[in-house]
């Protein structure tokens, strides 16, 4: 979908990662890839855009996100859930989901305490409040740690992210009232500066080091966390982000920790790419993260 993006065309991301051979990539590595096809979401033309409560599209995302995360939790034991977005929104439902995962049902099931990579240049950290846009995929990791909006608060029947589980690394563009909610939750966000300074390594060693004893490691990666000369095809692009190598080595440690147990890849918009460059070099970030046997 792209109804939480504050542009067309991400709902073309799916499309534009399977045609750049995302699951040849991953048989090719000696996985065995079952595609689960997509889910329905109403199209925004047949739609009213209006603001509710300080969301855009609210009510067609909050149902997406149901979708998302039965899916995810429905998924057998021993399988690695992909989940290829689409707007960032998707990912409070996939990450909800991944927690429940092994639950019978969503009714009264207690998630895992589980861990979040958030790959990204924004710290999505947005309430109905605090948005400049209204747009929801500024917000779900928000929601994810209880904040905003009760109907996206509560995808996981009571189950919420704590902050000290979520760390996000690629950070460089921050809006002023989000800056405040992140520092008043206490989350640890690598900034770009972070990179260039520490490298990517030592911000892998802490981050695995801070998400020690947590059995579930969910890495949510948007397109725009590397940088746009080689992710031109995203809607929200921020200069100085990851470089190419940047973004493989962070796939690399993290797939050799094997550790990670479910992922997205969020945020790519065809419409704004160059002959689907986006959605090939996120497909090699796939790639790199299951290069290594980690089930
Ligand atoms: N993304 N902070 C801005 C907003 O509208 O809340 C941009 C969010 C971008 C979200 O790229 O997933
Ligand atoms: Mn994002
Ligand atoms: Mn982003
Ligand atoms: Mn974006």
């Amino acid at each position: 979908m792209d109804l939480g993006a504050g542009r067309r065309g991400v709902d073309m991301g799916p499309s534009a990662l399977r045609n750049a051979h995302l699951a040849t990539r991953l048989r090719e590595l000696g996985h065995t890839v079952n595609d689960l096809g997509d889910i329905a979401v109403a199209l925004p033309e047949t739609l009213d855009k209006h603001m509710e409560a300080g969301l855009v599209f609210l009510d067609p995302i909050i149902n997406a996100c149901r979708d998302a995360a039965e899916r995810v939790r429905a998924m057998p034991d021993g399988t690695f859930p992909l989940t290829l977005g689409g707007d960032h929104s998707v990912s409070m439902g996939t990450v909800t989901g991944n927690a429940l995962r092994g639950a019978v049902s969503k009714e009264g099931a207690q998630g895992v305490r589980s861990g979040l990579i958030w790959v990204d240049a924004h710290t999505d950290y947005n309430t109905p409040q605090s948005s400049p846009s209204g747009n929801i995929h500024g917000m779900p990791v928000a929601h994810l740690t209880g904040l905003g909006d009760p109907h996206l608060t509560g995808l996981g029947g009571g189950w919420h992210m704590r902050p000290e589980d979520i760390v996000m690394i690629g950070i460089r563009s921050v809006d002023a009232r989000e800056r405040a909610l992140m520092q008043e939750a206490g989350i640890l966000a690598y900034t770009m500066k972070e990179v260039d300074v520490r490298g990517i390594t030592r911000i892998v060693d802490e981050t695995l080091e801070r998400l020690g004893g947590l059995e579930r490691l969910h890495v949510s990666f948007d397109a725009d966390a590397l940088d746009p000369s080689i992710c031109p095809g995203v809607g929200t692009p921020v200069p100085g982000g990851l470089t190419y190598r940047e973004g493989h080595l962070l796939m690399e440690l993290l797939s050799e920790s094997g550790r990670v147990t479910s992922m997205d890849i969020v945020e790519v918009n065809p419409i704004l790419d160059t002959r689907n460059q986006t959605a090939e070099v996120m497909v090699g970030m796939a790639a790199s993260l299951l290069g290594q046997r980690i089930m």
